[in-house]
């Protein structure tokens, strides 16, 4: 299935909500205020934040205000709203070939998807030409290790790794030695995601940054917020305190084949700026694509496209 097949079929529950709104609201014919009040409710309600959802609405104002429109005018003057605010976040993640190896830090919540972004991205990379090593620095658990390493077996990927309740920031060293001594392109280093020991965790997570930099100053050079998109608001306070942890690059929004809160992808852009690297679409390797602004925007607003949906 297309990037925007899959996505559609996730946000297909925030969509429909959406779009319902959508289809009540025009039968008045006229976009008049109570109409325009009620649309901003349900983009709200479909997690996009106020601020992003005014800025769409005032958008949809300015350029139909009481004159007549149809659904499908409004589902497509919201989906270029929306791709309007993603486009500048939609960046994809490119290894500088100069600076290798590349280290990529990957932090997030437990759950929230960084070790199978982690294999996902090797895979990505690998399939490419580069040369790719993990380093298992969640080692917080024993499943925590072996699930990396099923990763590394499944994409053919070297993978580092100690003894479960090891010292994470060793083990991202290894790494890191590893990966300069067989002149990988890239490491990527996969870490534990207590938030709920928050001090621990950001002190682990700046004591990997630390050690990294003592055998390459610019290291990690990459680090990459992983985000649950199906925990709606949350995601917000995620990346308060994770940039608090370790000043973030970019982020990875997984999930986005089940949920029905990819209107947060949005209140994201509006709010942080962060670049939006990737999104996950699905569990296995390939299932991570870039992010595409006007796919995604045409996505939320439930917009079919069946041209799209065949390739
Ligand atoms: N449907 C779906 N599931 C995902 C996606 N990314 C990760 N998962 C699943 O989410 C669960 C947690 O992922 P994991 O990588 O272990 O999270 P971590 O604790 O942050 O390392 C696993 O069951 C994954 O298969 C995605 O894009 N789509
Ligand atoms: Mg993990």
């Amino acid at each position: 299935m297309s990037f925007f097949g899959r996505l559609k079929a996730g946000l297909g529950k925030t969509a429909s909500r959406l779009t319902e709104t959508i289809t009540s609201v025009v039968t008045k014919k006229k976009l008049d205020q109570a109409t325009l009040d009620d649309l901003l409710d349900a983009l709200v309600m479909a997690d996009l934040g106020m601020e992003a959802s005014e800025k769409l609405i005032k958008n949809l104002k300015s350029k139909r205000f009481n004159s007549e429109v149809t659904e499908d005018e409004i589902k497509e003057t919201l989906a270029e709203g929306v791709a309007e605010i993603l486009a500048p976040v939609a960046i994809p993640l490119t290894p500088d070939p100069n600076r290798t190896p590349f280290v990529v830090l990957m932090v997030g919540v437990n759950g929230s998807g960084k070790t199978t972004t982690a294999g996902k991205l090797a895979e990505l990379w690998q399939s490419e030409g580069k040369t790719v090593i993990m380093a298992a620095a969640d080692t917080f658990r024993a499943a925590a290790i072996d699930q990396l390493k099923l990763w590394g077996d499944r994409t053919g990927t070297e993978v580092i790794h100690g003894a479960p309740g090891g010292d994470a920031a060793a083990i991202a060293y290894q790494g890191l030695e590893k990966a300069i001594h067989a002149s990988a392109d890239i490491l990527i280093i996969d870490t534990a995601g207590r938030l709920q020991a928050k001090q621990e965790l950001m002190d682990e997570l700046a004591k990997i940054s630390r050690v990294l930099g003592k055998k390459d100053i610019d290291a990690p050079h990459a680090t990459i917020l992983v985000l649950d998109g199906t925990v709606g608001q949350n995601a917000i306070s995620q990346v308060k305190a994770f940039h608090e942890a370790t000043p973030l690059t970019g982020l990875i929004v997984t999930k986005l084949d089940g949920s029905a809160r990819g209107g947060i992808v949005v209140a994201l852009a509006e709010q942080f700026g962060f670049p939006l690297h990737a999104v996950g679409v699905g569990e296995s390797k390939d299932d991570l694509k870039p992010f595409e602004a006007l796919d995604f925007g045409r996505a939320l607003a439930g917009i079919d496209d069946n041209a799209a949906d065949a390739d």
